[in-house]
C-alpha cells in the first residue's frame, strides 16, 4: 500500500512538520477514503510563520519593484497552468466537485487571479493634487504581514483571489486554507517558491479554525486579515480582531434570490436559474437558492425547471458527463438533509431530488445528494431564508415588482441577486432597490475582476476586486510638499 501524502505547513521557504507532531485526515468526500494527512497546526506554528513573514518584510522583498512583483505573479500563473490537470484533480478529490468543473472554472480562475493582478499592478497610478505652490501626492506601502483565511467551496480560486493582490502590494502572507480542502494550497506554496518568491513571503499553516485560524487572528504581528467563510465565524473573527485595530475584509454567507419576471427570455431564465442554484453542488456563496417567479409564468416555469433539475447528473467526479459531484462531507450532507426535512415540516413540497443516489463502489460511500427543488413554502420560513449551502433551492411566486423586491430584501443576507427580464427600465429600477452588493441582469456569476465584490448586511464588510483589493492590502500615505 502507498503511504499517504503528507501535506506539511510551508514556512520560511520550506515544508515544515507541525510543532505538535499531530496530523489530521484529509478525506475524499466522493469515496470516504483518506487520501492525505494534513499537518495539524497550532499557535506555535502560526508564530513561526508570522515570524518568517515579518523577517521577509525586511529582506530583499522590500526592495522588489512593482514590475518585479508583477513578473512574479505571472510566473506563478504559468506555474499553475503548467500543472493544471494535477491541480484540478487535487481540487476535485479534496472538495468532491467534478474534475471537469475544477478544470474549466476553479483552476483557470486561479491562474487569471495572478495574471489579472499583475496587469492591474502595472496599470496602477496614484493620485496627485497640485495647487499653487503646493503638491500633495499619494504613495502606497504594504500593510505588512497579512492573514488569509479561506473556505472549502472554491479552495484555490478564493485563496489566490487574496494571495495575488496581497503579494502585488508587497505584503507577506500567512495563509490558512480550510482543513477540509488543503491540497491545492500546498501545491500553490510549491509553485510560489519555484516562481522565485523570497523565503517567508508566502507561508501556509494548515489545521483547524479554532486552533490555527484563531491563533492567526490573535497574532499581534498580523496586521490585516482577509477572511472568506461563514457569517458566524466572520463575526467571531471581527470580535477578536477589531479591538486589536486590524484591517479586516469579511466575505461571508449568502441566501441569494433569482428574480424572474414574466417578460424574461423563458428558456434562458430556466437555464440561468438552474445553473445559479446548483453549480458546484450549490456550494457557492453566490448561488441563487431562492427563486422568485412572477405569477403569470410561475406554473410553466416550475414545470420546466423541475425537468431541467431532474436531468442533472450526479455521480463520479472524474466522469466528464457529471454535473454535480459529492458534497464536502457526510456531516454537511446530513445538515442539508435536515433542511429538507424542515422544508416538509414547514409545508413545502419537494418537487424533485433530495435523495442519496445509488452509485457503485467506491462512490457508494460518498456524500452525494440529488439536487432538490422545493415549492409551496412561505418566503419567510427558515428553509427559504437560512443559508443551506447545498443543492437545495426553493421556488416562490410573486405578483408585483414591489413584492419581488420586498421578498429579496427580507433575509438577513445581502450578497447577490440575479434579475431575469427583457425590460431595460425594470432591470435598472429593481437592481437599484435590492439590498445586495452584486446584481446580475440576465446572467449569473459573470465576473470581471475589476469590479467591487462583496456583500451587505450579514454577507460581509468591505469589498475586494481590482483597486478595492489594492486598497485593502496597502496603506495610502499622503505627502504634502510646499514648493
Ligand atoms: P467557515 O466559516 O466554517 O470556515 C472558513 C475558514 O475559517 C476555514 O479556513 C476555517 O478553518 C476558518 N475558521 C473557522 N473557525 C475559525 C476561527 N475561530 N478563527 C479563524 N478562522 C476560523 O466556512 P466554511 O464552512 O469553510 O465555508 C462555507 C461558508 O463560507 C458559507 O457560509 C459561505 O457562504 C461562505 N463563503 C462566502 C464567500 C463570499 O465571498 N462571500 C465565498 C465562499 C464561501
Ligand atoms: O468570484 C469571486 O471573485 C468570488 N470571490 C467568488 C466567491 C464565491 C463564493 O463562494
Amino acid at each position: 500500500m502507498n503511504s499517504p501524502k503528507m501535506l506539511s505547513h510551508f514556512i520560511d521557504g520550506e515544508p515544515q512538520a507541525p510543532a505538535s507532531g499531530r496530523w489530521l485526515d484529509d478525506v475524499n468526500p466522493a469515496t470516504g477514503e483518506v487520501h492525505a494527512l494534513i499537518a495539524r497546526g497550532d499557535a506555535e506554528d502560526v508564530d513561526r510563520a508570522a515570524a518568517a513573514a515579518k523577517a521577509a518584510l525586511r529582506g530583499p522583498w522590500s526592495q522588489w519593484t512593482a514590475e518585479r512583483r508583477a513578473e512574479l505573479l505571472e510566473q506563478i500563473a504559468a506555474g499553475i497552468e503548467a500543472r493544471i490537470d494535477e491541480f484540478a484533480e487535487a481540487e476535485s478529490q479534496d472538495q468532491g466537485k467534478p474534475v471537469s468543473l475544477a478544470r474549466r472554472m476553479d483552476i483557470p480562475r486561479a491562474i487569471q487571479n495572478f495574471r489579472f493582478f499583475a496587469s492591474a499592478l502595472r496599470a496602477e497610478s496614484l493620485g496627485a493634487h497640485p495647487t499653487l505652490g503646493v503638491l500633495n501626492y499619494t504613495a502606497r506601502r504594504p500593510l505588512g504581514v497579512v492573514g488569509l483565511i479561506t473556505p472549502w467551496n472554491l479552495p484555490l480560486y478564493l485563496l489566490t483571489w487574496k494571495t495575488a493582490p496581497a503579494l502585488a502590494m508587497g505584503n507577506t502572507v500567512v495563509a490558512k486554507p480550510s482543513e477540509l480542502t488543503p491540497w491545492t494550497a500546498s501545491l500553490l506554496a510549491e509553485v510560489i517558491q519555484a516562481a522565485g518568491a523570497p523565503r517567508g513571503v508566502f507561508n501556509l499553516v494548515h489545521g483547524l479554525g479554532a486552533e490555527v485560524g484563531q491563533a492567526l487572528v490573535e497574532h499581534p504581528d498580523v496586521v490585516g486579515l482577509s477572511f472568506t467563510g461563514g457569517t458566524v465565524t466572520g463575526r467571531r473573527l471581527a470580535a477578536t480582531a477589531a479591538p486589536m485595530l486590524k484591517k479586516l475584509s469579511l466575505e461571508l454567507g449568502g441566501k441569494n434570490a433569482t428574480l424572474v419576471f414574466a417578460d424574461a427570455d423563458f428558456d434562458q431564465a430556466v437555464e440561468g436559474a438552474c445553473r445559479a442554484a446548483f453549480l458546484n453542488q450549490g456550494e457557492i456563496c453566490l448561488c441563487g437558492s431562492r427563486i422568485l417567479v412572477e405569477r403569470p409564468i410561475y406554473d410553466r416555469f416550475v414545470a420546466a425547471l423541475t425537468e431541467k433539475v431532474k436531468a442533472l447528473r450526479v455521480g463520479d467526479p472524474a466522469d466528464p458527463t457529471t454535473d454535480l459531484g459529492a458534497l464536502i462531507s457526510q456531516e454537511h450532507r446530513a445538515k442539508v438533509e435536515g433542511y429538507l426535512r424542515l422544508a416538509v415540516e414547514e409545508g413545502g413540497t419537494i418537487l424533485c431530488g433530495g435523495e442519496r443516489p445509488n452509485l457503485p463502489a467506491p462512490h457508494d460511500a460518498g456524500a452525494f445528494l440529488t439536487p432538490a427543488l422545493v415549492s409551496g413554502l412561505a418566503p419567510t420560513c427558515r428553509t427559504a431564508t437560512e443559508e443551506i449551502f447545498g443543492p437545495v433551492a426553493t421556488i416562490h411566486p410573486f405578483d408585483t415588482e414591489d413584492e419581488a423586491i420586498t421578498l429579496n430584501n427580507l433575509t438577513r443576507y445581502g450578497l447577490s441577486a440575479s434579475i431575469w427580464t427583457e425590460g431595460l427600465r425594470r432591470a435598472h429600477r429593481v437592481a437599484e432597490a435590492l439590498d445586495v452588493g452584486l446584481v446580475w441582469v440576465n446572467t449569473w456569476m459573470l465576473r470581471d475582476l475589476r469590479v467591487p465584490f462583496g456583500g451587505v448586511k450579514d454577507s460581509g464588510v468591505g469589498r475586494e476586486g481590482g483597486a478595492h483589493s489594492f486598497e485593502f492590502f496597502s496603506e495610502a500615505k499622503n505627502i504634502c510638499v510646499k514648493l
